[in-house]
């Protein structure tokens, strides 16, 4: 039992026995592989963005998304506002004790510069069902140019743990057939 001491008290020079290192080697190896695949989705699995962080002051970046709502909202589902921002824009959404505001709503095979930003803790920005995740620090920023090329209902859900309110921090974005 690991709560009493190794019988040998110089334990860490035993000889590791040979299915112990298959075992290590086994797990370095598929370690290795996973990172170069990191490299690889980035490229071929349409899943790791490029992206780029900014330092922000959170105040401001929540005026900028207020601007953009009360600019481009054009409806409402249960008290949150949708947002249909033009094609091209900068668009503006918050990460918050537990919410992603607003509903974005896009065009398909339109781009856009999508900001994202925490308002207080760490977040993570995960797009369903197409497996899109991106870090979203307090303090910076997040921002990805896409171009959506497929239209329909996307669930925006938070993936890194941010208290008690976390399983119900789920957002929407909504792509439109032009
Ligand atoms: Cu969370």
């Amino acid at each position: 039992m690991a709560i009493s001491p190794p019988s040998e008290r110089i334990w860490w020079k035993e000889t590791i026995p040979k299915t112990e290192l298959i075992w290590i080697l086994i797990a370095f190896t598929w370690g290795l592989v996973m990172f170069f695949m990191m490299i690889y989705w980035h490229g071929a699995g349409e899943q790791n963005l490029s992206n780029e962080a900014y330092r922000i002051d959170a105040a401001k970046f929540a005026q900028k998304a207020q601007a953009m709502v009360d600019q481009h909202q054009v409806r409402e589902e249960g008290g949150m506002p949708v947002v249909h921002p033009p094609p091209g824009s900068d668009v503006y959404l918050i990460a918050r004790l537990w919410q992603w505001w607003p509903i974005l709503e896009f065009e398909k095979d339109q781009s856009y510069r999508l900001h994202i930003a925490s308002m207080d803790w760490q977040h993570g920005f995960s797009l369903q069902p197409v497996n899109i995740n991106l870090q979203i620090h307090p303090g910076y920023s997040m921002v990805v140019t896409l171009k959506p090329n497929q239209s329909g209902e996307f669930g925006v859900i938070c993936n890194e743990f941010c208290g008690i309110g976390h399983h119900t921090m789920i957002g929407k974005i909504y792509v439109v057939d032009k």
